[in-house]
């Protein structure tokens, strides 16, 4: 088999980057390990960046997004019996992100790759690619238990933190940046309407906790768990004891509880692979960064390589440019550590990371000076609304 572009992991990094390229004629084909229905299924990010919203947009998705997403100009931040809002419309000149979940721009990625009859292969075994350092990579695998190849001028590698691409390189070819924290996300799914129209980001001496949202009737909360804990150990009521243990008493006391309809933990590390090409295979999202969800930059930063990569396969396509695919790598990785350090501050920031009394209250004041200058406040909002793209020559 033959195409242009072969794309491992049909994720919101894949599919993307397959509907912008097949918008711009560019033929590509998907391979997907797991099940269309398992990939929906997924509970993971819920915020978009502007710049996320605009290239769904112009990936022609984004329809269900305008009319079900929800708009918000702000978050708080509680510390210390304390509730400060980050007005990030007002700090940003207008900037705003929009809830809308991942599992929702999932649905939304495979309905409209249906309607033209897009190449993507589910439930794929046994992936390898080769060939990848020259011009003519193949990604091999097996499909209803025969074996299949798919020859192509480029492999995309969109198969996120677990998969074969990123893991593919020589290993003297790929410098790895790792930070486990030592701590958890608990996360819960509720159908009751979230105790806050907008996002509270909570510090406690219990632990970190976070409320969210999915619409105005599902809510989406996360508390701070040991990294060993397991989601057994933690009930409905256990979970929510603790969720209002963390939030101020004005908060807890309206929080809606009522059964969860997903319950799981993720870990929480920031990882960097540099660089993110090598020779025809080009990694994006998850397979070459991993953020803590702190700052809502996980899916948005795969977003964001997308950009950059359709625009550098588009250019070599239409224009013969070679010059973007070869500043691919630099180009998402200078926006990629400006996450990462983001992501790591907000999340040293509003986490229990020890007993230490002095770390606690070093971390109390920053979240008061923070809280309480305009440039503490604008930095968050710049980031959290998602900074400018910029491309190096
Ligand atoms: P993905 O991991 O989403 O997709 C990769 C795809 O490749 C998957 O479908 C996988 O099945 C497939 N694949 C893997 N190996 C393969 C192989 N060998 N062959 C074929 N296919 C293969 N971000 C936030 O901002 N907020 C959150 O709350 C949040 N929660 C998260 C919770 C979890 C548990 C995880 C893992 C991530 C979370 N994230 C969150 C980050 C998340 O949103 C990711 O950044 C986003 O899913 C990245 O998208 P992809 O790069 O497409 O990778
Ligand atoms: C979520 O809604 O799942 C979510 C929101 C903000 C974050 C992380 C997760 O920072």
């Amino acid at each position: 088999m033959r195409t242009q572009v072969g794309i491992v992991g049909a994720g919101p990094s894949g599919m993307l980057l397959s509907h912008l390229l097949d918008l711009a004629g560019i033929d590509n084909i998907v391979v997907e390990r797991r099940s269309q229905a398992y990939v929906e299924r997924r509970i993971r990010a819920g915020v978009l960046e502007q710049g996320t919203a605009e290239l769904i947009n112009r990936a022609g998705v984004g329809e269900r997004m305008h009319t079900e997403g929800l708009i918000h100009t702000g978050f708080a931040i509680a510390f210390d019996g304390r509730h400060e809002r980050i007005d990030l419309f007002g700090l940003t000149d207008g900037g705003t992100v929009i809830v809308y979940g991942q599992t929702e721009l999932q649905k939304d990625l495979f309905e409209t790759r249906a309607d033209i009859n897009a190449r993507i292969f589910f439930e794929v075994d046994d992936v390898a690619i080769h060939d990848f350092d020259g011009s003519s990579p193949k990604i091999h695998y097996h499909r209803g238990g025969h074996e299949e190849i798919i020859e192509c001028d480029f492999i995309a590698g969109c198969d996120g933190f677990h998969g074969i691409c990123r893991q593919s390189i020589p290993a003297n070819a790929v410098t790895k940046y790792i930070l486990a924290y030592p701590f958890g996300w608990l996360g819960v799914l509720a159908d009751v309407p979230p105790v806050s129209d907008e996002l509270i980001y909570a510090n406690h001496e219990r632990g970190f906790c976070l409320c969210s949202m999915r619409s105005r009737s599902r809510s989406r909360y996360y508390i701070q768990v040991n990294g060993d804990d397991s989601v057994d150990a933690w009930s409905d009521e256990a979970f929510w004891d603790e969720l209002r243990r963390r939030l101020p008493p004005e908060v807890a006391e309206s929080v809606t509880t009522g059964p969860s309809i997903e319950k799981s933990i993720a870990p929480l590390r920031s990882y960097v692979a540099e660089p993110m090409q090598f020779g025809s295979l080009f990694l994006a999202g998850d397979a070459a960064h991993i953020v803590p969800p702190t700052g809502a930059k996980g899916l948005n930063l795969a977003a964001a390589d997308v950009r950059f990569l359709s625009e550098a396969l588009i250019a070599y396509y239409n224009d013969r440019r070679s010059d973007l695919l070869e500043n691919y790598s630099r180009n998402c990785l200078d926006r990629v550590w400006k996450a990462e350090r983001f992501s790591w501050w907000f999340t040293r920031m509003t986490h229990r990371l020890s007993d230490d009394q002095f770390n606690n209250r070093m971390q109390l004041a920053e979240l008061d000076y923070v809280t309480s200058s305009r440039s503490g406040m604008t930095m968050i909002a710049e980031n959290y609304v998602g900074l400018p793209f910029a491309t190096r020559n």
